[in-house]
């Protein structure tokens, strides 16, 4: 290994978020501040420099795996903030410590949020989801928990169907589950009351970035005169459109939307496939986070009261 090499659990767990066997924002986050502390436990440096380059080095890894949720970002700065300290014992103290107290308020932060989403949620109703979300189940598992009777009209999201693992999750939880495919979606909203999605990223002004389709649903929901959640912990406030950048999207490959012998079959075409897209506020009724709900035009405020006025990259070389 060479001095700045990242040890195997950082990269075992970047190849993990790169092929989304970790995927979903905060437990990408979680998986991220965690291997950040490998690193530091199992790094094998006797000088502070050498440890604080390794450190980033580490970061710089992770953080190229995935774009568009910027949870990841934000638990490396979370870390990276803190490592602190004028030998090597205390900067591995500091960074392990960090990365303890990151991990529980991220589960502190879900529950909390979970308890304001449901909230919202009534007796009796039905909620429609849309891929999934861990912050978007905590809402309707907490509310099944206020002993809720709820039920679930559950997306299959395209194009990787993850909401079959929230059909899963949700009947575990006691939630009678209805699936259909994405483009039944408009039909159903007539017998929804909520529809409670998650995202990746929440943007300076309100827009809500989430898995595709997302966009299409809020405004349908609109339409129909359903109303629209997300659930999103406040890692998921994108500190960097509070200075004018945009979320970048992720392209996907496009073997997920379509395998290679039907795709030869048809000819020759183009095939697109973005994992997100962006919500416009004004189709989005609530932003739920463990500080309470907010109309997404006002979550700047928060962001500002969270991050200043922007975010630094403490991974970056100096
Ligand atoms: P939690 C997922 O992205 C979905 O878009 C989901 O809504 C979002 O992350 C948030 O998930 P992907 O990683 O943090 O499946 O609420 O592409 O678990």
């Amino acid at each position: 290994m060479t001095d700045h090499e990242p040890v195997p659990a950082v990269r075992e767990t970047a190849g993990a978020i790169a092929t989304m066997e970790i995927r979903g924002a905060a437990t990408i986050a979680d998986a991220a501040a965690r291997a950040l502390a490998a690193q530091a436990r199992e790094g094998d440096h006797d000088d502070p420099g050498a440890f604080r380059a390794s450190m980033r080095s580490a970061a710089r890894t992770l953080h190229e795996t995935r774009p568009t949720a910027v949870s990841l970002p934000n638990a490396l700065r979370y870390v990276l903030q803190r490592m602190e300290g004028e030998t090597v014992d205390a900067l591995r103290r500091n960074v392990v410590s960090a990365t303890d107290a990151f991990v529980d308020q991220l589960d502190r932060a879900q529950e909390d949020l979970g308890q304001v989403g449901a909230n919202r949620l009534a007796d009796g109703d039905t909620v429609m989801t849309h891929c999934h979300s861990t912050d978007a189940l905590a809402c309707i598992e907490a509310a099944v928990e206020q002993g809720k009777s709820i039920s679930a009209v559950v997306k299959e999201t395209r194009p990787r169907n993850q909401g079959h693992i929230t059909a899963e999750q949700l009947r575990e939880a006691g939630v009678s589950v209805t699936l259909i495919v994405d483009s039944a979606a408009r039909r159903y909203l007539d017998d929804v009351d909520h529809v409670v999605v998650g995202a990746d990223s929440i943007a300076a002004d309100g827009g809500v970035i989430n898995k595709i389709g997302t966009s299409g649903l809020a405004v349908n929901a609109r339409e129909r005169g359903v109303p629209i959640m997300t659930a999103a912990q406040t890692i998921k406030l994108h500190p960097e459109t509070l200075t004018g950048h945009t979320v970048e999207i992720e392209m996907r490959a496009e073997e997920e939307v379509i395998d290679p012998g039907t795709r030869a079959a048809i000819g020759e075409i183009d095939v697109e496939n973005p994992a997100f897209d962006v919500t416009p506020p004004r189709y989005m009724d609530a932003i739920v986070t463990e500080h309470g709900q907010f109309p997404p035009e006002s979550i700047v405020t928060l962001m500002r009261e969270l991050f200043g006025e922007g975010a630094d990259e403490p991974w970056a070389e100096p």
